[in-house]
């Protein structure tokens, strides 16, 4: 019989949307392209319905898309070797249930079992990329497999119609501005510089936009509902709900609900520059081919400036306005100015250099390309797994 045929993955939602973001999405690449049964283990119903409107909060079980969704409720259960998967995935470090790890040590084979990473531009990756881990008692091993930015690591999530799809949609103009227009984007603003933001609520948004209000260059801001609240509140002088808008001086401000994962793809493609944040956007928008700002998921002790200065340094050791941009919107840094950082000079130079920017973005784009997709190398590396414990 061939390997993989059925694959289990197993989603802990510990914040926002990025954690089922990213599993759905890959959960429905193994079905799509692969043709794997996956079941998607999933905590939160209600994260991942927001993301994918087709989800029934209610339910135990449910099929999406063709793939198996079933309510991740607890640790408890008594599972029979006949429930498992070839392949069972861990994300982020999830435990599984211990029943579930008891009855995989019963299997034989035993499944593929891997632990998949988060993202990160370190070098440390590299060293640890497949590594081996032993359970303390049973005799059963698991791997890590990281996601990563060069070929020594498991590449980037990409479908593998995206690339496609990308340049027929930015190649036509109308089916761009039809898509802003149900946003309410005119076509006055489709004209003006097009900004989707996507940020956690600590961004400095609010001096952001006095900088962008009192520019020379019209923008179009286009937010999702329920992002940078505050900031929007106080620019709107109302409630942010979606369809909401405002103009003052050179800024328009759009409130947009929340869409749908697929056209989230297409707001950073037909927007000029996008801000986004976590992980899964942050893919998102390298695949754009757009210049892209990133706001960092916050972590302790300022770990995550480390990781914010690694991607820089990989991305745009040559681009000094997006480093200090970024740098500065993730509050790594500050360009002092009377003790403030100086939006309106940090704009301006970033500004200037957009469109060297958007050339490092497609170049960039094309060299992860080169990496083959995430989901492909791991199933390669589970079929190796798998022919390796055949031999022994
Ligand atoms: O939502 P995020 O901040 O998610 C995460 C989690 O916080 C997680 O715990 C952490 O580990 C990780 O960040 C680093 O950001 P992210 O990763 O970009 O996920 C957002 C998802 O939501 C992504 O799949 C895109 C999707 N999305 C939509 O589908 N529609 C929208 O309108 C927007 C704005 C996003």
């Amino acid at each position: 019989m061939s390997f993989p045929q059925t694959l289990h993955l197993f989603c802990r939602v510990v914040d926002n949307y990025g954690d089922i973001g990213i599993c759905w999405r890959f959960a429905r690449q193994l079905q799509r392209e692969h043709n794997i049964a996956v079941t998607l283990w999933v905590d939160d119903l209600r994260s991942f319905q927001r993301i994918c409107p087709e989800v029934v909060l209610d339910l135990e079980e449910q099929k999406i898309f063709g793939v198996a969704i079933r309510h991740w409720r607890d640790q408890e259960g008594v599972f029979a070797v006949s429930d498992l998967a070839d392949i069972v995935i861990e994300f982020f470090a999830c435990d599984i249930p211990p029943g579930y790890i008891t009855a995989m040590a019963e299997c034989n084979p035993r499944p593929v079992w891997l632990n998949l990473e988060g993202l990160t531009a370190e070098e440390w990756v590299e060293g640890c990329h497949t590594l081996p881990s032993s359970h303390p008692r049973l005799s059963l091993t698991k791997h890590f497999f990281f996601p990563g930015f060069t070929e020594k690591t498991g590449g980037l999530l990409r479908e593998s119609s995206l690339e496609e799809q990308r340049q027929q949609f930015q190649s036509d103009p109308k089916a761009m501005a039809e898509f802003l227009a149900q946003f309410g984007v005119t076509a006055a603003e489709m004209a003006s510089t097009k900004v989707s933001l996507f940020c956690y609520p600590d961004a400095p948004v609010t001096a952001l936009f006095e900088a962008w209000q009192n520019g020379a260059t019209a923008i179009t801001c286009l937010v999702p509902e329920g992002v940078a609240a505050d900031s929007i509140q106080v620019f709107l002088g109302a409630e942010a709900k979606a369809g909401a808008s405002f103009t003052r001086g050179a800024l328009t401000v759009r409130v947009l609900s929340f869409v749908a994962q697929p056209d989230y793809d297409k707001l950073l493609w037909a927007c000029d520059l996008n801000f986004v944040r976590g992980e899964d956007s942050w893919v998102r928008a390298q695949w754009a081919g757009k210049p892209f700002i990133w706001h960092i998921y916050p972590q302790d002790e300022n770990l995550h400036h480390k990781k914010l200065r690694a991607f820089l340094q990989r991305y745009s050791p040559d681009i000094e306005s997006l480093s200090s941009f970024s740098l500065c919107w993730n509050g790594a840094e500050i360009a002092v100015d009377k003790g403030q950082t100086d939006w309106p000079t940090l704009w301006s130079l970033f500004q200037a250099d957009m469109p060297k920017i958007a050339h490092k973005s497609v170049d960039w784009q094309q060299k992860m390309l080169a990496n083959g997709d995430l989901t492909s190398n791991l199933l390669q590396f589970a079929v190796s797994l798998r022919s390796e414990a055949a031999k022994n």
